[in-house]
Parts: C-alpha cells; structure tokens; sequence
C-alpha cells in the first residue's frame, strides 16, 4: 500500500490523455447544469461538446436526474441473465419503436465499445445460423472509431489504437472518404466521395463475397475529426453488401439521438443497415449504456429459429440492461420526445453551418465541416509539431470558458441539442477570437 493525500492526482491513470501533463497542470469539472459545466471554483465553461458527444439534452436535466434516483432506491441491481426487470423490456421495446424500419430488437451492453464487439459477434452468429460460418470476414474502414476493445481495435481504423496490438485476422478496411484537395469547406455531405465505396466491391472480388460476414461503419466519423459522408456513399454501401448477403453495421454510438438532426443518422440520411449501435445519448451520458438494434430477421434466424433448445446466443454482460441506465435511458428518450429536441437539431443545424463556416478564412483554418449538430474545423499543423496548435486552442478555449475537443489538429464540436442561437454565436465567435491569435 502506497501512503497518498486524498487529492493525489497521481493514482488516476487517466484515459486517452497525457498523463503527465495533465498531472502538471489539472483542469477539472466539479459540476454541470444544462449547457455549463462548472470548475471548482465555480468558473462557468460552456459545453460545446456535449461532455463526449453523449450529454444530448444538456446536463443534470431534472427528469433523468430524478429518474435515477427513484431507480437506485426501488431497484438498484437486477441481473438479466435468465431473470429480468420491466424497465429493460420497456427500454427495448422504445427503441425498437425509435430505430428505422424493422431494428426492432435490441441487446444491451455497458458502453459503445462492448455494443461494437456485441455487434460483431451478433453479425457471425448470423451467419452461422443462416448455414455460412465460413463468412467470418469483417470490413472496416480507415480511420473508423469503434471503440477500443480488440473486436472494435481490429475493425477500426485509428493507427495509434492499434500499435502494439494484435488484431482480430481476417479484417480489411475501405478507405476512409476525406480528401481537403476534393471537398475542402464542404457545406454538409460533401459531392465528391461517393465512388469510394466501390471499393467494397474491389475487396469482395479479392476475398471472396461467400468469406465476409459484415462491414461496419460509422455513418459519419466522429473521432477521426468529423468525416462527413459523401453524397450517395452510404446508400452505394448498402446496395452493395444487399447484393452480396453481407451485414451491414452502422456505429451511430456519435450520431445516434438527435445529433445530426433525426433518431439516428440512418433515419436521417435515409440508408437503413442491419444491425445499429448505439451508446452515450442512450442515457444522455447519465449512466454507461451501450445498445445493439438489430432487423427482426436477425434475432428470428439466431434465436427463433435456433436449431438447439436452451441458451441461443452465448454473450452478455453483468451490467447488460442495468436497472439504472434503463431508468435513464427510458427518462432520456421522453425528454427527447417530450422538447422535440431531434426535431430542434435538424432546424437549428442550417444557423449551426453557417456560423461554422463563417470561421474560413482565419489565419491556419484548411477545412470546415459539419453535418447536423455536429461541426470540424481543421487547423494546419505547426510544421514541428503535429496536434500542437489545436491543442493550444484547447487550452485556452477552456481557460477562457469554452469547452472544444480536439483530435489532431482538428477541433471538433458537438454542443447539447439544447443551444440555442446566442450560445451558438457565443461558442464560435469566441473560437474563432482564439484561434484568430494562436500562433
Ligand atoms: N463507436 C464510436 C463511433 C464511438 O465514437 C465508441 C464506439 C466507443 O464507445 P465507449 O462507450 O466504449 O467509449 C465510440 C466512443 C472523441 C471521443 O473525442 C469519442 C469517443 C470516446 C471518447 C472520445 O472523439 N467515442
């Protein structure tokens, strides 16, 4: 045992961050209320990213809150393995009712990354059941986040999430669509990318349709730094893997819930897949929920049809469906109905593109890019150090009162639904002061 003061930073390996650094030179949230969070000494940060894409309604919202609490006293802890609780059936049965088309069915997990690796699974079980197990192949994409277990790590396509790794075997990756030469400033889906997906066919006739399961994308690419789809790439994607019996995954762990202006971004962009995950605006980030919509054709053939009695499909997880993250989510989804926010989304996107936008032209800006509630604005690295410049925009965002994210030199935004326009005008005129005067 190591003998510590209480508000030692030290024992925290904090995620995905810089340890050291941070360590050195702390910024901590101590609290939040709708569209601020607060640091400790009660400095107001307006929240331009929605905590990490997940706090869609704004924070501490009073329903979900509440929500919470009553669950935690009726029933704090209930497992789901041969036995349940209503909340979670209630839950499903919502989402299948809020998901597009026939995913009408839905396996819970306890974050994004095990929906990925649930997904995944769910997709080879499938397969199997539809008497091909020798479609074992999974499609990714370049650049793709899909989490960071080692299914989601094999299917993505971040280069520092995997070294050092090993990989699932027999995964390959489409190209990722971003190109600043083609599409730079794209206002919404860009036009030039579509053929892309093309590629698909390129990587069937090299492996074999009859070898490859699913391809998993997310619709639009939140953690490589917002990579838009282009105009008619999602929908030539779905034609393909139709064609060929295979899957297709759509990752809406960022653009599910009202983020880029519908339920989902399939409903959105109007290209249904066959499996859905989702995740962090599930329970607006108030408790860890992940959550795999499938077509009712896919727990029919894995479970109805099941050739075996008894257990149909071996996974799940302690947390799967907990009793808390039911009660949020079920609270989450009736304050989306009840303020309309994904309806609020999709009319306040058109004012959200053009104040965006209207930061072209500042010093080191090289491209914008948005989509719904969602906004990139990319800054030229600094020739000796790539992620420094952005960073610095960061730093001082949040010293002065905003909260950016960043990955690369990308600043990436993504505010609560809730924004309204002065907090838009607000949020980008004081970026755009930011970015006007870092070197
Ligand atoms: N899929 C997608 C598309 C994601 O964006 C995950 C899966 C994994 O979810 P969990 O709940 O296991 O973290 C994510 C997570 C960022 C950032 O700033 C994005 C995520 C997480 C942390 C930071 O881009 N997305």
């Amino acid at each position: 045992m190591t003998a510590r003061a209480a508000n030692d930073l030290d024992p925290f390996w904090m995620p995905f961050t810089a340890n050291r650094s941070f360590k050195a030179q702390p910024r901590l949230l101590a609290s939040a209320k709708d569209m601020h969070y607060f640091t400790p000494d009660g400095r107001p940060i307006l929240d331009g990213t929605a905590g990490l894409w997940c706090v869609n309604a704004g924070h501490a919202r009073k329903p979900i809150v509440e929500a919470i609490q009553r669950q935690a006293e009726v029933l704090d802890y209930a497992p789901t393995f041969q036995l349940g609780h209503p909340l979670v059936f209630e839950l499903a049965a919502r989402l299948g009712m809020l998901f597009p088309a026939d995913i009408d069915h839905v396996f819970f997990a306890g974050s994004g990354s095990e929906g990925v690796d649930t997904a995944l699974k769910i997709a080879l079980a499938y397969q199997q059941a539809k008497g091909h197990p020798e479609r074992t192949r999974l499609i990714g994409r370049q650049k793709g986040y899909h989490g960071v277990g080692f299914g989601g790590i094999s299917v993505g396509g971040l280069e520092n999430n995997r070294r050092g790794f090993p990989t699932l075997p027999g995964v390959d990756h489409l190209s990722h669509t971003l190109n600043l030469d083609e599409a730079a400033f794209s206002r919404g889906q860009p036009t030039w990318g579509g053929h892309l997906a093309d590629e698909l066919e390129v990587l069937i006739a090299e492996h074999g349709a009859e070898t490859i399961a699913a391809v998993i994308v997310e619709p639009l690419s939140g953690s490589a730094g917002v990579i838009v789809p282009p105009v008619g790439y999602l929908e030539r994607l779905r034609e393909i893997t139709r064609q060929h019996g295979i899957l297709l995954i759509f990752d809406e762990v960022i653009t599910g819930f009202g983020r880029v202006g519908g339920a989902t971004a399939s409903e959105t962009l109007g290209v249904i897949p066959d499996l859905l995950v989702c995740a962090k605006g599930l329970t607006n980030g108030a408790v860890p929920m992940g959550a795999v919509g499938v077509r009712s054709e896919i727990y029919d053939a894995v479970v109805n049809q099941a050739a075996a009695p008894g257990i149909e499909f071996f996974h799940g997880y302690t947390y799967s469906g907990h009793p808390l993250a039911a009660a949020a989510g079920l609270a989450t989804l009736d304050v989306y109905e009840t303020e309309g926010l994904f309806q609020r989304a999709s009319d306040m996107a058109p004012y959200w593109e053009d104040a965006v936008h209207g930061l072209k032209g500042l010093p080191n800006v090289i491209d914008i890019r948005n989509l719904g509630m969602v906004a990139a604005v990319e800054l030229a690295p600094r020739p000796d150090a790539p992620g420094a410049r952005a960073t610095a925009v960061f730093h001082a965002a949040f010293d002065e009162g905003i909260l950016v994210r960043v990955t690369g030199d990308v600043i990436a935004l993504s505010p609560p639904l809730i924004i309204s326009r002065a907090q838009i005008d607000e949020l980008i005129d004081h970026l755009s002061q930011i970015i006007r005067r870092t070197p």
